[in-house]
């Protein structure tokens, strides 16, 4: 999955605490009927181990429907139950730290906020960067709007995901800044029908 192609894919994340009631098996298999072909399990209050598992019963869903699967946080834990690979943040381990570890065996992704950073990403051994977040969202205390997109875009040559507070009522105003990916959680995540939320979101990535 080394050479995958980032562009016009909708790119879904877990959140357990948001999914009324529903476990992230049952969201991951409706966002890929959906249309989702990057998945990324991300827990933050689950140990490690239970991570593990989880991540073990999500790989096997995307394995079936040859779909991304990326394991937030962990490098080990991505190496070890062989996922695609492995996203981290401005305060996580280093670029050059993950990727000794890993070497070429993992996708490296990482969270950038600002123009600065994305630049600097650009230049590190990652195979794609998210900017965000966009919009408002409970998972950040900050947003960098979109002005920010089409700069980023501009400046950077990795593949660039937008994400944060991002739905199917401004997601044309995302994709109009000239990004081709979008990450969500909550759009789909606590949608009532996980499916049709991810359908519409993909119809749009697709229409670029
Ligand atoms: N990272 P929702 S925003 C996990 O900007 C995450 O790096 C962000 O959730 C970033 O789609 C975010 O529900 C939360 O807003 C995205």
């Amino acid at each position: 999955m080394k050479n995958f192609d980032f562009n016009n894919k909708l790119y879904v994340i877990t959140e357990s605490t948001i999914s009324k009631g529903r476990n992230n098996e049952e969201i991951v298999r409706e966002a890929i009927k959906g249309g989702a072909e990057i998945i990324q399990l991300r827990e933050k209050d689950l140990d490690k181990n239970k991570i593990k598992n989880e991540a073990i019963r999500l790989l096997k869903i995307c394995r079936e429907n040859n779909v991304l699967f990326i394991v937030n946080d962990y490098v080990d834990v991505a190496l070890e139950i062989g996922a695609d690979g492995v996203h981290l943040g401005q305060t996580d381990m280093s670029i050059s730290e993950a990727r000794k570890v890993c070497r070429n065996k993992l996708i490296i992704g990482l969270s950038t906020h600002s123009v600065e950073q994305a630049i600097k990403a650009d230049k590190e051994d990652v195979d794609y960067i998210t900017i965000g977040p966009i919009y408002k969202t409970r998972a950040k205390d900050f947003t960098v709007g979109t002005e920010i997109i089409k700069e980023v875009v501009s400046k950077v040559e990795k593949p660039v995901i937008a994400i944060g507070g991002i739905n199917k009522n401004n997601i044309d105003e995302v994709l109009k800044q000239g990004i081709k990916s979008v990450a969500v959680i909550s759009a789909v995540v606590s949608a009532e029908n996980v499916k049709e939320a991810a359908k519409k979101l993909v119809q749009k990535i697709k229409q670029l």
